[in-house]
């Protein structure tokens, strides 16, 4: 008896001190963080922080829109953030308790603001562009030493395509990507609204579609690394993080990624508080943690990623700061396009298409 009521506090003690640990629920894109910044958070602040990853914005879109994700933190891209914000998914920020504002960059903010007004809802935690990774080994081998590995070329035309079909070739699985790409390929403007013009990038798609292995947003970065797919439309960092492993892996595989010199889609990855998460106290402790300097320069250094912190820039590798990869200079920034969101009507146009060109029917 004695044992059983001591098993019994014993384990209500235990119960108690479970149901009262503090727990942060964060949902970011894969392959975005130095997991070491996971474990410096929960020894500094003592929370238990929860981390799940996703690689698609639509995928984010629809828990945000459905309510009751159960996250504290998620990082939709502007364009996205924008539409969810207006559908009331967020909560504002309460930057008296986000004292590491302070640290981010106004070049950033001044752009974030297209999508956030005042950066209310959000604070930036990358940005980047969406472009070509190449092998470049095995592409010159299949299409000879001017093969155009800068060029959207590369992956539009059908007679590169060919060629390129047994090395294998990945395009992302992102309609509000790939489609402004692919209008922008034929001199159409990659910001159009307008389902007539919208609705040409069929054309583009159309002829490539038997060549293209997959349309995934990840796992390029390993097939790219191993030599497994020769050529990815993919976001920078991540096809410098599949330039590193390959390095690591000292296979002989060289990557590279090239901004299209037709013009690539620039993105902003914004940090925000579901209307509804459960800790949103402890979200804002997360959100000042990732703003200081030092984990923002971390975290940069560790994906190739450019991130909207400018007190951050003291701390980031040459390699990161000096990589117009990354980092654009004027010239490159001139030949970046941003992109503005749907409304519900263009969006359906859009997401009927894409299932449409993804099934190659
Ligand atoms: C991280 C890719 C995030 C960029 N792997 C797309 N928003």
């Amino acid at each position: 008896m004695r044992n059983h009521l001591l098993t019994a506090a014993a384990s209500l003690a235990l119960f108690a001190g479970m149901a009262t640990a503090e727990e942060v629920r964060v949902y970011n894109w894969s392959d975005y963080i130095d997991e070491d910044l996971l474990e410096k958070f929960e020894e500094e602040t003592g929370i238990d922080l929860v981390y799940d990853v996703f690689d698609s914005n639509e995928v984010l879109e629809t828990k945000m829109l459905a309510g009751g994700s159960g996250y504290d933190v998620v990082v939709p891209s502007g364009t996205f953030l924008q539409r969810q914000i207006t559908a009331g998914a967020f909560q504002e920020l309460d930057k008296s308790k986000l004292p590491n504002i302070e640290n981010m960059w106004d070049v950033i903010d001044e752009r974030t603001e297209q999508y956030d007004p005042d950066n209310a809802y959000s604070i930036n935690y990358m940005w980047g562009t969406t472009g070509l990774g190449v092998n470049v080994g095995k592409v010159r081998e299949v299409l000879g030493d001017d093969a155009p590995i800068n060029s959207l070329a590369l992956v539009f035309d059908p007679a590169n395509m060919e060629k390129l079909a047994d090395c294998g070739v990945h395009f992302l699985d992102a309609p509000a990507e790939m489609i402004p790409a692919a209008l922008k390929y034929i001199g159409e403007d990659p910001n159009s609204h307008d389902p007539d013009v919208i609705a040409k990038a069929e054309g583009v798609f159309e002829p490539v579609r038997p060549y293209i292995q997959k349309f995934h947003s990840s796992e390029y970065i390993n097939a790219l690394a191993n030599g497994d797919i020769c050529v990815a439309v993919g976001w920078s960092g991540d096809v410098l993080q599949a330039r590193d492993r390959a390095e690591e892996a000292d296979n002989d595989v060289e990557i590279v990624y090239n901004a299209p010199v037709e013009g690539a889609q620039m993105w902003f990855d914004q940090m925000a508080i579901p209307v509804d998460a459960p800790n949103p106290e402890g979200a804002h402790k997360f959100l000042n943690f990732i703003m200081d300097p030092e984990n923002m320069a971390a975290a940069s250094n560790y994906v190739y990623f450019a991130n909207g912190n400018e007190a951050s820039q003291e701390f980031l590798a040459e390699d990161v700061i000096n990589d117009p990869a990354i980092y654009p200079d004027e010239d490159t920034l001139e030949n970046l396009f941003t992109t503005t969101p749907y409304d519900a009507r263009v969006q359906r146009v859009v997401t009927r298409l894409w299932t449409k060109i993804k099934s190659g029917t």
